[in-house]
């Protein structure tokens, strides 16, 4: 049990790390345009509809000559998936792919993704990779609380820590009581999970009366959402552990594209010898953006059988900075939020996570909160329901709640209410944690 704060995190030590991790840029491009060539030619020969595609735009496979000819090729998005559900976008025949999972899946139809065995062992080195990067070590046991099922994340993160040589606790998510007991029993040194489920587990233990920072966990790899540094602070010395982001999606293969460096906490370094990233002009699509400017990451994969993705556009919004831990490898700033859950509020956009970084920055206030939109008249309108911290008093919370309106204004630029909700009031993530609640009337109002 730990009694006193964690020594500063070691760096894998390089003969541990994946023979790729250790390339120079010029060896690690050289790989990438080989593996590009053959995807794009895998992908045109075997998916109808990215031979359509590629067609359409008057564009082959062989007009690659050097890894900037891949902005010549279309991009890939989600409804394209989606009008090619359930299994029109597989490039092997169906009796190859060994897995499927599926995104949930809000509106519409959910997105279908397959592996095949080479697929999945791939995915799992990479799940492997980042968790070595995040400071897990084989031999540790992990605690896997990511959801089991057709999400990425629980059967990613379960084999990626098998891969790495670790023992795992397969617990899924939810259930949050007995989570809170086998962490005490199995004494895990390694928890993986949302950022949000992490704090439900560890309100959860301080309500049993265990202090959150006296558990075996050392380390947390969490992603599948936005999360911020102020969470991570939190998260980090509520229980004194190191939390290091981990970012996926299924469409490009689940958690593990990208992986954060423990020694260096500086944001997640894109595995590039099986990943090129892009950044675009998320409202033109046109353009591709030069390295450190913010727009929407788009991703083509450079090994993958079953399901090869050309030009995937993610949603996310982010952009690529130079590696550092890993010099070779891109790093990706933090997603501050998805194109599709940006508020617009009376013509300011916002993310949840500009809230999130606001609010952690007040004494009082939890992270715990819920974003409400309403319209009356023609007017949208904004709550920020949000807990309390425990031991506050009520003159703290008033001034606590005038704060956060005012910073809202000044760094973001709307008008807000703010609700101090009575505490344990809203609810708690059991995996990713949904913010916004928006209430308007479906129809935009009429502007003058
Ligand atoms: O969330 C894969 C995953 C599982 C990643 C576990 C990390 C850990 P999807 O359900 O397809 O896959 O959702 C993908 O989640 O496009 C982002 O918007 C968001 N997301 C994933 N990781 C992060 C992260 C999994 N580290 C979508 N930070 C992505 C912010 C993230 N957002």
């Amino acid at each position: 049990m730990n009694s006193t704060p964690s020594p500063k995190p070691e760096p894998a030590d390089p003969s541990q790390l994946d023979a790729a991790e250790l390339l120079g840029r010029d060896e690690l491009e050289a790989l990438q345009l080989t593996r590009l060539r053959h995807t794009l030619a895998w992908a045109y020969e075997r998916v109808p509809m990215y031979r359509r595609k590629f067609d359409e735009s008057g564009i082959h496979p062989s007009d690659l000559r050097e890894l900037a000819d891949l902005a010549k090729f279309p991009y890939t998005t989600k409804e394209d998936l989606r009008r090619e559900y359930p299994f029109g976008m597989f490039a092997v025949p169906r009796s190859e792919v060994v897995r499927i999972h599926a995104s949930s899946g809000t509106t519409g139809r959910p997105t279908v993704v397959g592996y095949t065995g080479n697929d999945i062992a791939m995915w799992a080195s990479l799940v492997a990779r980042s968790m070595r990067a995040s400071g897990v070590r084989p031999g540790m046991i992990v605690h896997n609380a990511y959801g089991y099922g057709l999400f990425t994340g629980g059967l990613g993160a379960h084999y990626g820590a098998e891969a790495l040589g670790t023992t795992v606790v397969p617990m899924s998510g939810g259930q949050t009581e007995k989570q809170v007991q086998l962490i005490q029993d199995f004494e895990p040194d390694a928890i993986m999970c949302t950022p949000t489920y992490l704090l439900t587990i560890m309100d959860a233990m301080a309500r049993r009366g265990i202090d959150p920072r006296t558990t075996s966990l050392k380390f947390a790899v969490c992603g599948a959402e936005p999360w911020t540094e102020e969470m991570r602070r939190e998260l980090e010395t509520g229980m004194d552990l190191d939390a290091c982001d981990i970012y996926g999606l299924s469409e490009v293969m689940g958690p593990g594209v990208a992986g954060e460096c423990v020694e260096t906490k500086d944001g997640n370094h894109i595995w590039e010898d099986h990943f090129i990233p892009e950044i675009v002009d998320p409202l033109d699509h046109a353009t591709v953006l030069p390295g450190g400017q913010q727009g929407e990451l788009v991703f083509t994969s450079l090994t993958k059988e079953a399901l090869p993705i050309i030009r995937y556009r993610t949603g996310d919004l982010s952009s690529l900075l130079p590696g550092t831990a890993r010099p070779s490898m891109r790093r990706m700033t933090r997603i501050s939020g998805r194109s599709d859950d940006m508020i617009i509020l009376r013509g300011v956009n916002l993310f949840p996570s500009q809230i999130e970084e606001i609010a952690l920055r007040i004494p009082a206030l939890s992270p715990h909160f819920q974003l409400e939109l309403t319209r009356t008249g023609h007017l949208d309108e904004m709550t920020i329901h949000i807990e309390p911290r425990e031991n506050t008093t009520p003159e703290d919370r008033v001034a606590a709640a005038s704060t956060l309106k005012q910073q809202v204004k000044s760094y973001i630029g709307s008008t807000c209410t703010v609700d101090i909700a009575a505490p344990g009031s809203l609810a708690r993530s059991n995996g990713k944690l949904r913010r916004v609640y928006d209430n308007r009337p479906a129809e935009p109002p009429v502007r003058n």
